[in-house]
């Protein structure tokens, strides 16, 4: 049998299980492990959602010590919500609202509406965000656009003055944006509705080659692309349905590069009707810095009478398998 001494370390309860403060180290106690309280624990019968209120499309994201989302703001007719807020915590649990950090309607000169899922992307020593939005012209097309801050909480201002992708530019929506990052710097935008797209973003981080844009193919793509990268295998993940169903589900698929080529692996997060949990869906996915501990952002139907326009934003913890494959993610309450 080994002991553990964590003198200094903050623990925490979630699902009856106790971890240590996941910003520090990953040990973990299970079922299997034996420990002793010192001070009264009373196990919390919910989690969720992490940030009060009717969001969605949750970026989460890890800057300078900090945990970030940047969600959807939901609870609108045809998500037509204009501006776009911003969360932090330092152990994804408590969470500060820094208020709005762009708005449409006052400053982004192409949309008045449909501020839909940001992305928040540190680069140069400045913050971009990628997102998209829709004129109140009546049409219904989005275009996306980058915006610029010197702060993760804004305020933010459109970088470009015109969308950086226009609607019907390329096949597919012109929404859900995502930046990866790989080792060397490199930065590569991911998008699209329909159809997922991926170009090497030029090191302005506003700007990339037409010519270099390629369209990705996974069966079953319909939105919310994210990627990540361990072991040096990169993972391309997407949400698969439509938001307003609630089989609303989250697949992935494996490459050896940022531009694939991908190989679908399956769904790895799906409704839990057990719990009453539906609508699982468009997430992205935070390592702890130094660690190989996972979470992921997601959002369902608000509970306990949500749906594609009233939904929450939860986190759970996401795990690998011993040959790297992603284990199925337990959605909780
Ligand atoms: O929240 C508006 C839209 O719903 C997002 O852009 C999609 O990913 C879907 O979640």
């Amino acid at each position: 049998m080994v002991s553990f001494n964590f003198p200094n370390r903050r623990l925490r309860h979630r699902n009856l299980e106790l971890w240590l403060d996941p910003t520090q180290d990953t040990a973990e106690f299970r079922a299997a492990s034996s420990f002793r309280l010192t001070a009264p624990w009373t196990p919390k019968t919910t989690k969720g959602p992490v940030i009060p209120g009717l969001f969605a499309d949750p970026h989460i994201t890890h800057f300078n010590g900090r945990y970030y989302l940047y969600p959807t703001t939901d609870g609108y007719a045809s998500w037509s919500a204009p501006h776009y807020k911003a969360f932090s915590s330092t152990d994804l649990v408590n969470w500060t609202d820094h208020g709005v950090i762009l708005n449409h309607g006052p400053d982004v000169s192409w949309a008045d509406n449909s501020a839909w899922a940001p992305a928040v992307v540190a680069k140069n020593g400045r913050y971009y965000l990628y997102f998209s939005g829709g004129a109140a012209s009546g049409n219904t097309a989005k275009h996306l656009g980058v915006a610029v801050s010197d702060s993760p909480t804004g305020p933010f201002r459109d970088a470009l003055g015109t969308p950086l992708i226009r609607a019907g530019a390329y096949s597919g929506q012109a929404i859900d944006p995502m930046v990866f990052t790989d080792d060397n710097g490199q930065s590569y935008l991911y998008w699209g509705n329909g159809a997922a797209h991926v170009v090497p973003l030029n090191p302005d981080m506003i700007s990339f080659n037409p010519a270099a844009v390629r369209t990705i193919t996974t069966s079953g793509f319909r939105e919310a692309a994210f990627v990540l990268k361990r072991n040096g295998t990169y993972y391309f993940m997407w949400s698969e349905g439509d938001t307003r169903d609630e089989n609303y589900q989250v697949a992935y698929a494996t490459g050896s590069s940022p531009l694939g080529p991908w190989t679908k692996r399956g769904v790895v997060l799906q409704k839990r009707l057990s719990l009453g949990i539906k609508g699982t869906g468009h997430h992205s996915v935070v390592k702890t810095p130094g660690t190989d501990t996972w979470h992921v952002a997601y959002h369902r139907f608000a509970m306990p009478a949500g749906n594609g326009t009233n939904r929450e934003v939860t986190i759970d913890r996401m795990t690998f398998n011993p040959d790297g494959t992603i284990a199925t993610i337990v959605p909780t309450l």
